[in-house]
C-alpha cells in the first residue's frame, strides 16, 4: 500500500506526525504537496481535495488517502493508520490509551496555535499581539505545566507503552521539539520537571530511520508559518509564583 499524505508543503505543522509515522515505520507515500505541479502535486493538490466531491469532504488537512480511503484529523488518522505500519503499541487497552494520549497532544497543539491567533486564525498576529501576550502567558505559566506533567506521567518506561515505540512517542517528540523552538525560555525553566520525556525525546531522535528523515530535505523546519512559532515577546521563563511553588 502506497500512503498519499495531503498537508501545506511549507510548514510541518499537524501533518508531521503522520509523516513521523510513516518515516519511522518505512512505509511508502507520498506527500503530495511536495511533488512538482506536473505530478499533480504543489499546494493546489491540498485545495483539490478539499474540494473533493466523491465521499466525505474533509474539513481541513491533513488528509491522508490510501486506496478509495480518505482520512481526516490527525488523531484519527494515526489511530487507524497506525498498526497498519507497526507503529501502535499491542491489544485494544493500549491502543485506545495511545488514541487518548494522542487526542490530547492534538488539544495542546490547538492551544499553542492560539497563543499567537487568541482571536481570530484570520487576522494577522500584528493585529491581536496584546491577546497574544496575555494568551501566551497562561499557556506558559498554567497549561504547559498541566500538559507536559500529564505527558510525563504517561511514559512508562523508554517509550510511553514500555520498550516498543508507538506513534505517540513520535508526536511527543515532535511536541517537546516544537516547544523548545517556540517557547525556550519557559521550556527550559520546566526541563528538571520533565525527565521521562526529555529522555524520550532524544531517544525517537536517534532512530535509525528517524535520524535519517530529520537529516533529509524531506523534513521541514519551523518556521511563522506553522503552529510552532518564535515570537520573543511571547516567550518567558515561568512566573514567580510557580517557580517558588515548584521549587
Ligand atoms: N483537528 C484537526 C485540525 C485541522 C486543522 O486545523 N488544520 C489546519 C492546518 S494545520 C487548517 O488548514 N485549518 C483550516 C481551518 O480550520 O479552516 C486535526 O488535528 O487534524
Amino acid at each position: 500500500m502506497r500512503y498519499r499524505l495531503y498537508y501545506w508543503s511549507a510548514i510541518p505543522g499537524r501533518g508531521e506526525p503522520i509523516r513521523l509515522a510513516l518515516e519511522d515505520a518505512g512505509a511508502p507515500y507520498d506527500d503530495v504537496a511536495r511533488l512538482p505541479a506536473s505530478q499533480g502535486g504543489g499546494d493546489a493538490a491540498v485545495a483539490r481535495v478539499l474540494t473533493a466531491k466523491n465521499g466525505l469532504r474533509p474539513f481541513a488537512p491533513p488528509v491522508l488517502e490510501a486506496g478509495s480511503l480518505r482520512l481526516a484529523q490527525a488523531a484519527h488518522i494515526l489511530h487507524w493508520l497506525a498498526p497498519r505500519i507497526g507503529r501502535a503499541p499491542a491489544g485494544e487497552r493500549a491502543r485506545l490509551a495511545a488514541h487518548q494520549i494522542q487526542l490530547t497532544i492534538t488539544d495542546l497543539w490547538a492551544e499553542v496555535h492560539d497563543t499567537h491567533h487568541p482571536i481570530a486564525v484570520g487576522l494577522y498576529y500584528e493585529d491581536q499581539k496584546a491577546e497574544a501576550k496575555r494568551r501566551a502567558q497562561h499557556l506558559r505559566d498554567e497549561r504547559l505545566p498541566k500538559f507536559l506533567g500529564w505527558f510525563e506521567h504517561a511514559v512508562k518506561g523508554p517509550y510511553v507503552f514500555g520498550r516498543t515505540a508507538s506513534y505517540v512517542d513520535l508526536s511527543l517528540f515532535q511536541t517537546i521539539a516544537g516547544l523548545r523552538y517556540a517557547f525556550p525560555r519557559a521550556m527550559n525553566a520546566l526541563a528538571r520537571t520533565l525527565p521521562k520525556l526529555e529522555a524520550l525525546h532524544d531517544r525517537v531522535r536517534e532512530r535509525p530511520r528517524l535520524a535519517a528523515y530529520l537529516a533529509s530535505d524531506r523534513r521541514l523546519a519551523f518556521n511563522q508559518d506553522g503552529i510552532f512559532r518564535h515570537y520573543d515577546e511571547l516567550d518567558a521563563p515561568l512566573a514567580r509564583s510557580r517557580r517558588s511553588r515548584s521549587s
